[in-house]
C-alpha cells in the first residue's frame, strides 16, 4: 500500500561546521526517504539549519561578523555538505526564513490560546552549549569543584523574566502516549530514558529569553525571544506551510518519522509532543534517536582536533562507502566508534569482495560468453528458484526492517543475499559450463543478472551511486528502477555497456621511504 512519509533530520546549529555526526542522521533520514520513494510513496524529506539563540550570536560575535552573515555562510555550508553526501531533501529550511517565522508565532499563539503560557520569572542553572535549562538535583560534579549539566557542559545562574510553558500539566499525557503507543519512540534504551525522566515529574519550561536579541520575537512581546528550542521545533510544521490548512504539504502532518541524535531526544520526546497537544496538534507518529559517533576511540572535539568532515571521507573513499561505513559498522541506534582501519576493512570485504566481484565476475562472464547480451529467462532449477526467492522478498523484508528503524539489519537481509549469489556462481560454476554445456550457462548468467538488479535495486537507498552505475551496467533503465518494477522481468536480447569496476579495493598508501 502506498502513501505519505514526511521524514526529518534535526536542523543543525550553525555555531560550528558539518561533521560525520550531522552527516549520519542525514543520511540515516535518506535512506527511509529513498525506500519510501522506491516503494512508491509521496515523500516529504525535510533537512535545514537552525539558526537562532545565543550560542550562534555567540559564536558570530566570536568570528566579528554580523550574526546574519555569519549564519548564511555556515548554513549554505550544511547545505553543501548534504549535496556532497546525496542527500535527497525535498525542502531545506532556516529558520531565519519569513516563512519559519511565521509558523513559530503562529504555533505560539496557538500554545498561549489553549492557555498553556504564563509570564514570569526563571530563575536557575542554563547550560548554553546545551541550550538547555536543568534543575539543581540533575547537576554533577565538574572540574574545580564546579557544578556541570550531565552532559558535562558548563551551567551559569540565569535570572530574567520568562514566559513558561505548562510543562507540569502534560506529565500524564505523556506517558499516556509512550504507553499507548509503543512505537513513538526508538530504541528502547532511549525510552526507558526518557519514560524515567518523565515519571519523576516535569517543571513548567521558560520558553522565552529577554538578556539576548538573536531570536523569533514573541507575538505580543517583543522584549522576549522565543526559547530557541520553541523556535527550532516549529521548523518542522512551518516547513508545510503551517499555519496554512489549505497549504499542499500540510496533507503530512503528522510526520511518520523524526530521527535524532540520542542528545537531543529529550526535546522530541518531551517538549515537542506537550507544545503538539497544547496547541490541539496530533503529535509526530515516531521519534527515533541514532547513536553517538566517536573518531578513533575518542570524543569528537574542536579542542583534541579530531573533528571528521564526512566531505574529506567521501573524496578518499567515496560517498557511498562512506553512507555504507555509517549505516553498516553498528546496529542502528547504538553507539560506534569510527576508525580508518575498520572503514577500509568493510570496503575491501564487503563492497569490493562480496558486492564488487560478483557483479564483476557476472558481466565479464556476460560479456565474453554471451556478446554482452541479457540471455532468455527459461526453465528454472531448483537452486536458481531458490536464489531468486531470496532476492524477491527483499522489499518487503526490508520494509519491516525499515519500519523499525533497524537500517543496520536491512543491510545484513541483503548481504545474505550477496552470500547466497557467490555460493550459487561458486556451485554452479558457470565458466565450466561454458565447455560443457552452453545453454545451462546462460542460464545461470540470466539468474544471476536477475538477482543482481533486485540487489542493486533495494541497495539505491543506501549507495545511490554506485547502485545507479550498476543498475546500468545490469542494462535496467530509468524507468526500471523502482520495487513495483522487479515485477516484470527485463526482456532478453538487451546488450550491456562493458563491465566496469563498481567499487575499487582501497589499498593504504605506504609511507616513502625517507
Ligand atoms: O541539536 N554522533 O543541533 P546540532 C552521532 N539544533 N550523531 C551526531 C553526533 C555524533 N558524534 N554529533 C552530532 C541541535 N550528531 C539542534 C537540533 S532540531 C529541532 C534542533 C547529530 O547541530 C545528531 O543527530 O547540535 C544530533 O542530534 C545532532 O547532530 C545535533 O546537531
Amino acid at each position: 500500500m502506498t502513501g505519505r512519509f514526511y521524514v526529518t533530520t534535526p536542523i543543525y546549529y550553525v555555531n560550528g561546521a558539518p561533521h560525520i555526526g550531522h552527516a549520519y542522521t542525514s543520511v540515516a533520514a535518506d535512506v527511509m526517504a529513498r525506500f519510501h520513494r522506491l516503494a512508491g510513496d509521496e515523500v516529504f524529506f525535510l533537512t535545514g539549519t537552525d539558526e537562532h539563540g545565543q550560542k550562534v550570536e555567540q559564536a558570530a560575535q566570536a568570528a566579528g561578523i554580523d550574526p546574519k552573515v555569519f549564519v548564511d555562510r555556515v548554513s549554505a555550508d550544511f547545505r553543501n555538505m548534504a549535496d556532497a553526501m546525496a542527500i535527497s531533501y525535498d525542502d531545506f529550511i532556516r529558520t531565519t526564513e519569513p516563512r519559519h517565522i511565521t509558523g513559530a508565532q503562529a504555533l505560539w499563539q496557538k500554545v498561549a490560546e489553549s492557555g498553556a503560557i504564563y509570564l514570569g520569572a526563571y530563575e536557575g542553572w542554563y547550560a548554553l552549549r546545551d541550550e538547555c535549562f536543568y534543575g539543581e538535583d540533575e547537576l554533577i560534579d565538574g572540574p574545580e569543584g564546579k557544578k556541570v549539566a550531565p552532559t558535562g557542559a558548563p551551567v551559569d545562574w540565569v535570572k530574567e523574566p520568562s514566559y513558561f510553558f505548562k510543562l507540569s500539566a502534560f506529565q500524564d499525557k505523556l506517558l499516556e502516549l509512550y504507553e499507548s503507543h509503543p512505537d513513538f519512540l526508538g530504541p528502547n534504551s532511549t525510552k526507558r530514558e526518557i519514560v524515567s525522566f518523565v515519571k519523576q515529574g516535569l517543571r513548567d519550561l521558560s520558553i522565552s529569553r529577554t538578556s539576548f536579541k538573536w531570536g523569533i520575537p514573541v507575538p505580543g512581546d517583543e522584549a522576549h525571544v522565543m526559547y530557541v528550542w520553541f523556535d527550532a521545533l516549529a521548523n518542522y510544521l512551518s516547513a508545510l506551510d503551517y499555519p496554512n490548512p489549505d497549504a499542499p504539504r500540510a496533507a503530512f502532518w503528522p510526520a511518520n518519522l523524526h530521527l535524532v541524535g540520542k542528545d537531543i531526544a529529550r526535546f522530541h520526546a518531551i517538549y515537542w509532543p506537550a507544545f503538539l497537544m497544547a496547541a490541539g496538534i496530533e503529535v509526530p507518529k515516531k521519534i527515533f534517536a541514532n547513536g553517538w559517533w566517536t573518531i578513533e576511540g575518542q570524543k569528537m572535539s574542536k579542542s583534541l582536533g579530531n573533528v571528521v568532515d564526512p566531505r574529506d571521507l567521501a573524496k578518499e573513499f567515496g560517498v557511498d562507502a562512506v553512507r555504507f561505513f555509517l549505516l553498516r559498522e553498528v546496529p542502528f541506534g547504538g553507539d560506534s566508534d569510527l576508525s580508518r582501519k575498520s572503514l577500509i576493512t568493510r570496503n575491501n570485504v564487503e563492497l569490493a569482495n562480496d558486492l564488487g566481484n560478483l557483479c564483476q565476475r557476472t558481466l565479464s562472464l556476460v560479456a565474453r560468453n554471451c556478446d554482452g547480451i541479457i540471455p532468455e529467462r527459461r526453465a528454472l532449477t531448483e537452486a536458481d528458484t531458490h536464489l531468486l526467492g531470496q532476492v524477491s522478498v527483499l522489499p518487503e523484508l526490508m520494509a519491516a526492517q525499515l519500519e523499525r528503524c533497524a537500517l543496520t539489519d536491512a543491510l545484513e537481509d541483503v548481504w545474505k543475499v550477496i552470500r547466497a549469489g557467490n555460493a550459487y556462481i561458486d556451485h554452479q560454476a558457470p565458466w565450466a559450463l561454458r565447455k560443457t554445456d552452453v545453454e545451462r550457462m546462460k542460464d545461470v548468467l540470466r539468474v544471476l543478472l536477475d538477482a543482481l538488479r533486485g540487489i542493486a535495486t533495494v541497495l539505491q537507498p543506501f549507495m545511490p551511486q554506485s547502485m545507479d552505475r550498476m543498475l546500468t551496467q545490469l542494462g535496467v533503465e530509468d524507468g526500471e528502477r523502482t520495487f513495483a518494477s522487479l515485477e516484470i522481468l527485463l526482456p532478453a536480447g538487451r546488450k550491456l555497456p562493458a563491465p566496469q569496476g563498481l567499487f575499487p579495493r582501497y589499498v593504504e598508501p605506504t609511507a616513502e621511504p625517507s
